[in-house]
């Protein structure tokens, strides 16, 4: 009888370690703000969901054109971007695909709902 206590108490401590886990995992978590690209140029602030709520990431560039290195969003940036705050005068591109590939379209302003865009930019570029 103890010994059948035992593990149902183990079983009850189980369960609400899931739970726990469950509304404290990753989607509740404070949203990340990240820095990408070099340069002190700060051009474009995206984020993860429309509204500019979400986690951001923050795209630096030497001047309105990125490098090659830089095309390519972070992985876990990949059709991700739902908004985008324009700053410091350049248009961003965004690409359906990485390296620049598949259809692109451009935002010479802020947008707070990409529409048709929302969670498909896969690489970017940035012109005066
Ligand atoms: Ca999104």
């Amino acid at each position: 009888m103890l010994r059948r206590l035992r593990s149902t108490g183990l079983l009850a401590g189980a369960a609400s370690l899931l739970l726990a886990l469950g509304t404290t995992g990753p989607a509740d978590a404070a949203p990340q703000h990240q820095r990408f690209g070099t340069g002190g140029n700060l051009v474009a602030i995206v984020y993860e969901h429309m509204n500019f709520q979400g986690a951001s990431l923050s795209l630096y560039s030497e001047s309105c054109v990125f490098g090659e290195q830089h095309q390519n969003l972070p992985g876990q940036w990949n059709d991700q971007i739902s908004s985008i705050r324009i700053l410091g005068g350049c248009d961003l591109r965004g690409y359906e695909h990485t390296d620049h590939g598949g259809n692109v379209a451009r935002w010479n302003r802020s947008s707070s709902y990409l529409a048709h865009w929302n969670d498909r930019i896969s690489s970017v570029g940035f012109r005066i």
